[in-house]
């Protein structure tokens, strides 16, 4: 869908001297970066290392215990789908991820027990033979992607634009697995467990709850596979929670155990951890705390520019340029894209490519003829098929949650 010959052409210097991320090394190199391997975020000590891990090309390291990985922004520019080698990383527990030598795909059994007729034990065989497959092309991001863009600044890991990717699960319906468990009616919620452990008794382990209705949701998967592969090691390997238009902390990896309560869970990263601001924009006066929360549920509406980065000069100039990027929502799909390359004042419709489905990464593509000399602003801004769009200016919470501001994305022409 992206040729090699319409990607920005740049060197890496001129990557880096835009705020933006380096280049080199992405095709291989150490478990360790040097110091030379390195990338920049557009804001205050945005400077992060380029990292490689296991089955993974070198990603934006955030922190190493646990693994905390970024992608690169360029590489949404590579097609709709996130390559599995670049799809972000996000752990909680310093004891994550699991040691490979536990994830035996033999002696793996997933659990389902509490308010049920039916406990179940299931291996990943039985999981594929007993019931359907199906698959789902969806968009994973993590409620605090782009946190490092808010001011004022708010404490937590400082991501830049790259804590999300879109790809295609394949695995089994949450809610058939359910359903052969045999809720009882008094069951509310459904909590989710992987194999990874905290490491002290005094950090709670990561465990998920959702009502039980939108456990049932047939769009919620039990997934093994990840863009035609089994899911790589640090993505949830061998079995993760898929949760469509939900953010990533909902999506548990190496799922393990599926037990369902009659109550409202409320351990930590449920309450007070990943929750928002109880009002319709999750936003509250900056610097404020807000009076009530609830637990962070859909994506809100977001779109990119990806064909050219921010400080990019637009080549060869005074001549046609198509730009290019992607936008998605919490599952309504995207109605229309608008672009403006002159700062906000006036608004042209984008054109919408291939349709993945209501959670994919949809492509939008505009031919616009720059003037030559000076500077561009381009704006893009997504509505959904409800009619919610994104904010001109930023709303802020104490979190730094869920940011979908109008990207601005300046060149020079
Ligand atoms: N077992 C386990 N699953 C987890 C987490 C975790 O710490 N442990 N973090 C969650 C969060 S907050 C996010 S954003 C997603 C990230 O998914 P990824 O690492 O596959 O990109 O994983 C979720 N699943
Ligand atoms: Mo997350």
């Amino acid at each position: 869908m992206i040729r090699d010959e319409q990607r920005p052409q740049m060197d890496r210097r001129r990557f880096l001297a835009a705020g933006a991320v380096g280049l080199a090394g992405w095709t291989g190199g150490a478990v360790v970066s040097r110091a030379e391997e390195s990338a920049r975020l557009p804001f205050d000590n945005g400077d992060r290392p380029l990292v490689k891990y296991p089955q993974k090309r070198p990603l934006l390291r955030h922190t190493a215990r646990p693994p905390q990985l970024e992608t690169p922004f360029p590489v949404f520019n590579e097609g709709l789908l996130t390559p599995n080698d670049a799809f972000f990383v996000r752990y909680h527990l310093a004891g994550s991820p699991p040691p490979r030598t536990v994830l035996d795909p033999e002696t793996f059994r997933l659990q389902v027990r509490g308010t049920v007729k039916e406990p179940l034990t299931l291996g990943l065989g039985e999981l594929k033979r007993r019931f359907e497959t199906v698959e789902v092309v969806a968009v994973n991001q993590c409620s605090g992607n782009s946190r490092g863009f808010f001011q004022p600044r708010v404490p937590g890991g400082q991501s830049g634009n790259g804590n999300m990717g879109c790809a295609r699960w394949r695995g089994v319906r949450l809610a058939d697995v359910l359903k052969a468990s045999s809720l009882l009616p008094q069951s509310k919620q459904v909590l989710f467990d992987g194999l990874d452990r905290p490491l002290v008794a005094s950090v709670p382990d990561f465990v998920k709850a959702l009502e039980v209705d939108q456990a049932l949701d047939p769009d919620v998967v039990l997934a093994w596979e990840m863009n035609g592969e089994p899911l790589p090691w640090l993505n949830g390997y061998p079995l993760r929670l898929v949760v469509p238009g939900h953010y990533g902390t909902y999506w548990v990896k190496h799922l393990h155990s599926i037990q369902v309560v009659d109550a409202t869970f409320s351990g930590f990263w449920m309450n007070p951890a990943y929750r928002i601001p109880d009002d319709p924009c999750a936003h509250v006066a900056p610097g404020s705390t807000p009076k009530r929360t609830v637990p962070i549920e859909r994506f809100n509406v977001r779109s990119f520019l990806t064909s050219h980065l921010d400080g990019e000069r637009v080549s060869p100039a005074g001549q046609g340029v198509t730009l290019r990027g992607i936008a998605f929502d919490g599952g309504s799909g995207i109605r229309d894209v608008t672009v403006s390359t002159d700062g906000g004042r006036t608004w042209t419709t984008a054109r919408l490519g291939a349709d993945l489905g209501r959670y994919a990464f949809r492509e939008w593509t505009l031919d616009w003829r720059p003037g030559s000399g000076g500077s561009a602003q381009v704006l893009v801004r997504a509505t959904n098929r409800l009619g919610q769009s994104q904010p001109l200016d930023p709303l802020w919470n104490p979190a730094g949650y869920m940011r979908n501001v109008v990207e601005r994305t300046i060149l020079s022409l």
